[in-house]
């Protein structure tokens, strides 16, 4: 045992874990109806796979420090918006809007805010979707709105974001800043890759669904 207030700050983290957990899941489980369904109505796999995280706390206060916010739960709550993250990974350039549109059907889900980094690509040539969704947790308290940040891509765009990823944060590479220079000029690759594999799609494909 520590002193009473450390204890009540324990507590609420774990609280506060809990809904994480619990609304990241529910987003797991949309994400899988949806591409089941998905799958027996049209007969093509819209989702390639996912991954989900819930933030560990060394990364929470890197990126507090990285952003200059205070080291409190308030900063933690008010200021991150991934602390439940989930990846989503799909083939085609235009399954990544199909998704959005379906996700944005469903009644219990809000789309707080969207950062569309495929339209308008970061400076360094990263591209991806980002949704921070607001997920309903039903909590002794009553009813409380979670966010739970959905990362929309291709695979494509995934292999150049892990790829960028993994230099930022390898140590002594040779010649660091010339290798992100050149990921930055490869980036239009993977924008040039996309929009030619789904030419090839829109012609595989007809966007019949099945009568059930
Ligand atoms: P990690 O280790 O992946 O968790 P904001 O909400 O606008 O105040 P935030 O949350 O930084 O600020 O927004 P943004 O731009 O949506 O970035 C969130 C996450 O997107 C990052 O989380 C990365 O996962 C990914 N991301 C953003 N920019 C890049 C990039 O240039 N390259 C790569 N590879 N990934 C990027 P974290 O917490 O930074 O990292």
């Amino acid at each position: 045992p520590g002193p009473p207030e450390l204890l009540q700050a324990v507590d609420q983290l774990k609280a506060y874990s809990l809904r994480y957990e619990v609304a990241m899941k529910l987003v797991l489980d949309k994400l899988d109806y949806i591409s089941r369904e998905y799958e027996l109505r049209y007969g093509y796999a819209l989702i390639d796979s996912k991954q989900s995280r819930i933030k560990s706390p060394e990364s929470i206060v890197g990126k507090l420090k990285r952003k200059h916010l205070p080291l409190t739960f308030n900063a933690v709550f008010d200021k991150l918006h991934d602390i439940a993250g989930v990846r989503l990974i799909v083939r085609f350039l235009s399954d990544v809007k199909t998704v959005e549109d379906l996700l944005a059907t469903q009644a219990d889900i809000q789309v707080l805010r969207v950062k569309d980094y495929i339209h308008h690509p970061k400076p360094n040539g990263y591209q991806s979707l980002h949704l921070i969704l607001g997920v309903p947790v039903y909590t002794v308290d009553g009813p409380s709105i979670v966010e739970v940040e959905l990362q929309i891509r291709t695979i494509a765009m995934n292999f150049w974001a892990s790829l960028e990823h993994e230099l930022n944060y390898k140590k002594n590479v040779p010649h660091q800043e010339a290798l992100r220079e050149s990921l930055t000029k490869k980036a239009q690759l993977i924008t040039q890759l996309d929009r030619e594999m789904d030419d090839i799609k829109r012609r595989m494909y007809q966007p019949e669904p099945k009568q059930l």
